[in-house]
């Protein structure tokens, strides 16, 4: 997601950074520059004005053009207002006094309501007693699909029996819920092709049946600008508390995540980033700015990794990083690991200035590389695992026969595993992952 913005925006302000001295002049060049790329990225058009004019009265002012590094805080007030722009902090749903809390998920057909609903569930579940009713009497199967989709994640999933109405489905499941000491019911809800009074009649008598803690606005990233204007209408109609958008894994341009709060003065809340039913992410708004400006998201990145690592591994690691001595020996270790999060590329994207690394940027290691890399470490001394610094040209040439690999591929391993090792001791300065994992839990 952004990635062609995100890319546009380096350019301009590695432009913009090579000058040394700004006037207003070339702040307002680079402006335009960054409204073109805000544009392409289908960014609603008056979100983008207000954003440039915004930028343009802090950037011209004396203090940023009289500065020793103009460039740079021009990026800084960039970053900022992209921050302010999705929503500031990023917002938690609020569950209320009642238990169970009602959630109500809404949005039109096929944007991704009845697999979000599973995934809400299974992530909320790692602190709350979940459970899922369907409303959407009407699309066959629709009861069967978040039934099967509850079993996976091991949600409790209300059964239907013979009731045919959506109202009378949603209050008899709040009680079954409350009987069986549930903390959170999400309700799944029917989806139209347009907005129509027939379904907003509907959503509204189900949201004066269960007064819902919140109503959550589902909507289709791929469906750009119009995901923000129906938004609007659900708001206006129904009243909306967030927005989750989904498949922003797709080839979106991202712009209308950007414009929801401004637009619908509704937070996003989560993003969903893949089918599975673990890709559904918390939005943070300050983890994204960054990501968007090439900052890097390495919270995101430390989350991920604890999420999918087993707990022994994840704790090696952050031992050897609280120790400082990140070895090849656990590279090697952690990479099989790391083949779990996804593709080396995502990562290296959520990692500061890594994103861009020229010999970073084309490294998709498939399995072959995966066994390259382990035989290169396999032929080195132990003495060469654990200080890297070791290797010279000879022992390079040694260790590339020795695993069959050419010295290039020793040089590019040694330059990724110092690049990482970078990252680490950034994490091992503040005070341990876990403690830096406790301020930013959802
Ligand atoms: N790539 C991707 N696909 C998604 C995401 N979220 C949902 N989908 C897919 O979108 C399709 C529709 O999802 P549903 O959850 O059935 O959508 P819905 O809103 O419940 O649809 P109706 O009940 O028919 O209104 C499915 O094929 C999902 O796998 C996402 O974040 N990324
Ligand atoms: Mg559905």
């Amino acid at each position: 997601m952004f990635e062609a913005l995100s890319e546009k925006l380096d350019g301009i302000f590695k432009k913009l950074k090579g000058r040394g001295l700004l006037n207003e002049e070339s702040v307002n060049a680079a402006l335009k520059e960054i409204r073109m790329a805000l544009l392409e990225a289908d960014v609603n058009f008056k979100v983008v004005k207000d954003f440039i004019d915004d930028v343009r009265v802090r950037a011209v002012g004396k203090e940023v053009l009289d500065s020793i590094t103009p460039g740079q805080q021009v990026v800084k007030i960039v970053h900022d207002r992209l921050i302010e722009l999705m929503g500031g902090a990023s917002a938690n749903i609020k569950f209320g006094a009642r238990i169970p809390a009602p959630i109500m998920l809404v949005g039109l057909q096929g944007c991704g309501k009845t697999t979000t609903a599973a995934k809400l569930a299974r992530l909320l579940s790692k602190e709350k007693r979940v459970y899922l009713v369907s409303a959407d009497v009407y699309r066959p199967a629709a009861i069967e699909q978040l039934a099967v989709l509850g079993r996976q994640i091991k949600a409790g999933v209300f059964e239907h029996g013979s009731l045919k109405d959506p109202v009378k489905i949603c209050a008899e499941a709040v009680d079954q819920a409350r009987r069986e000491g549930y903390e959170v019911i999400l309700i799944d809800t029917a989806g139209r092709l347009h907005i129509d009074d027939v379904l907003m009649n509907e959503l509204r008598s189900i949201r004066d049946r269960v007064h819902p803690a919140e109503i959550l606005y589902v909507a289709d990233a791929m469906t750009g600008q119009d995901a923000v204007n129906v938004g609007s209408k659900f708001n206006e109609m129904i009243g909306i508390d967030g927005v989750i958008m989904t498949k922003m894994d797709g080839d979106a341009r991202g712009g209308a995540a950007l414009s929801l709060k401004a637009v619908v003065g509704k937070p996003l809340k989560f993003v969903g980033v893949g089918e599975k039913l673990d890709a559904l992410e918390v939005f943070h708004p300050e983890r994204m700015a960054s990501r968007i400006l090439g900052m890097g998201d390495v919270l995101s990145l430390v989350e991920k990794a604890q999420g999918l690592m087993d707990e022994k591994s994840a704790r090696q690691m952050e031992q050897s990083i609280r120790k400082n001595d990140f070895s090849l020996e656990d590279f090697r270790n952690q990479l099989a690991q790391v083949k779990k999060m996804g593709s080396l590329k995502d990562i290296m994207g959520m990692i500061p200035g890594m994103g861009k690394h020229k010999a970073l940027k084309d490294l998709q290691p498939d399995d072959g590389e995966l066994v390259k890399i382990t035989a290169m470490i396999d032929s080195m001394t132990k003495k060469e695992r654990s200080n890297y610094l070791i290797i010279d040209g000879r022992r390079r040439k040694r260790i590339a026969l020795g695993s069959g690999t050419t010295v290039q591929d020793v040089n590019r391993l040694l330059k990724n595993y110092s690049e990482i090792r970078k990252v680490m001791k950034k994490f091992s300065q503040k005070d341990g992952m876990k403690s830096m994992m406790r301020n930013f839990r959802f």
